[in-house]
């Protein structure tokens, strides 16, 4: 009888404990944003962060290289053809920034803008 008490009160610390961990993790784990690039466009075309907020950014292509760069948050990240990349940062300043493809990729390369809103 008392050794299935312990056994269960070991069994409640260890789930108790397990479910802390992942809301420590949570809370520490950078935001993961997914944009996809194509001629001409990326899809979301409008994305808010957080000032201070950690991002995981995800770009993939799914025709030719592209990139996407914020030049006043000096974040730069180029895409191969079909591929994808990764980027890592923390926007450090609030406003509204408009991210341009860094990578030429034909007529409407100009045009291939992403809104990105930074907020406190
Ligand atoms: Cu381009």
């Amino acid at each position: 009888m008392r050794k299935q008490h312990l056994i269960l009160a070991l069994l409640l610390t260890t789930v108790g404990s397990h479910a802390l961990m992942q809301k420590v993790h949570a809370e520490n784990a950078p935001r993961h944003i997914e944009v996809t690039a194509k001629r001409f466009g990326f899809e979301p075309v409008e994305i808010t962060l957080k000032k201070g907020e950690p991002v995981d950014l995800v770009l993939k292509s799914t025709d030719v290289s592209h990139g996407l760069r914020f030049r006043e948050l000096n974040v730069d990240v180029k895409v191969g053809k079909g591929g994808t990349s990764e980027v890592h940062f923390t926007p450090n300043l609030t406003g509204t920034f408009v991210g341009h493809c860094s990578v030429f990729c034909g007529s409407g390369h100009g045009s291939m803008t992403l809104k990105l809103h930074v907020v406190d």
